[in-house]
């Protein structure tokens, strides 16, 4: 029979960092457990030692900063979909944040943990962190590293242990931004495809900066720069958005999962592009 694993309840960052350092590779830090809980379903190990940081109160902190809004990992979805609600330039983000899974997982499950979890293609503020340009900041009892979003999510499948995702920072902007997403049946259904955009305009309102990034279709979410090419200086029109995503979405290779096929997730990215569009107006 295998051992329940032990926990150890963290009250402040630098009691949590200690204790992950001294567990090594046999921790790892608890958030809000909404996908820790279900490791025996997917088949997989649980660790011997779990570090919780529910009591960090650290990390529960939303601030504003010189140009950025800093986030703390533990801030849960509800939390942070509520504390940016009416923001035009974050409403990827409270989107994300305030229409993943369902209530009472959003009451659980954090920021942290959905970026973190490196094996979660349909991570809803993953994408929609990525087209805000935002930047983590990664604690070890050494010291602190910022590093920009994406390229975290290139290491984090092999992030030393003792390491913790601390602040999420997303720079403030004068944007217009909106989540688009497309769960199979009913809301709390994984997404199967997510697009989420971001714009700045001109004085003739046309676009002119976008940034999109879509979540949930391939292994890792990503933006989408092509489209992001094509749609600079256009006007925002969501058919002509829908025509040139509709152009150039073969560069996406869909993965194959049980809710979908990855045909059909690509199939439906111009759709959700349009849907985007749509919202910004
Ligand atoms: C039925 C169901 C439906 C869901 N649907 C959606 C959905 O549609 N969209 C969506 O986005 N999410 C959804 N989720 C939530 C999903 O579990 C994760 O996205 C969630 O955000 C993970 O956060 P957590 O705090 O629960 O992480 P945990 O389960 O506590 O941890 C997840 C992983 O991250 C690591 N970790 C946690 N915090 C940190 C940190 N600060 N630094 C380093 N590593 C860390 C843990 O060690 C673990 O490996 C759903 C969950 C359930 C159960």
């Amino acid at each position: 029979m295998t051992a329940s694993p032990s926990f150890y309840a963290a009250s402040s960052l630098p009691a949590a960092l200690d204790a992950l350092a001294e567990c090594g590779a046999e921790g790892a830090p608890l958030a809000g457990g909404t996908w820790i809980m279900r490791a025996p379903i997917r088949h997989e190990p649980l660790k011997p030692i779990y570090v919780g940081l529910g009591g960090v109160p650290e990390l529960t902190r939303i601030e504003e900063t010189d140009g950025a809004l800093a986030i703390g990992a533990g801030v849960t979805h509800s939390a942070l979909g509520e504390a940016i609600a009416g923001r035009p330039e974050l409403r990827v983000l409270a989107e994300a944040a305030g229409r993943s899974a369902n209530p009472a997982i959003r009451r659980a499950a954090t920021l942290g943990g959905n970026l973190c979890t490196a094996d979660f293609a349909a991570a809803d503020l993953v994408p929609a962190l990525l087209c805000l340009d935002a930047e983590v900041e990664i604690a070890a009892r050494g010291g602190t590293e910022r590093l920009p979003l994406a390229a975290f999510l290139d290491l984090r499948q092999s992030l030393e242990p003792g390491r913790l995702l601390t602040r999420v920072l997303v720079p403030r902007s004068a944007a217009f931004s909106a989540h688009a997403r497309l769960p199979l049946r009913k809301a709390g259904d994984y997404p199967t495809a997510i697009v989420s955009l971001s714009i700045t305009r001109d004085a003739a309102g046309r676009i002119a900066q976008a940034r999109i990034a879509v979540g949930s279709v391939e292994t890792v979410a990503r933006r989408w720069t092509r489209l992001e090419a094509a749609l600079a200086g256009a006007p925002l029109d969501a058919e002509a958005a829908h025509h040139m995503a509709t152009e150039l979405a073969d560069e996406f290779v869909g993965r194959d999962g049980v809710e979908a096929p990855g045909w059909y997730r690509v199939s439906v990215l111009p759709v959700l592009v349009r849907r985007a569009v749509i919202a910004l107006h």
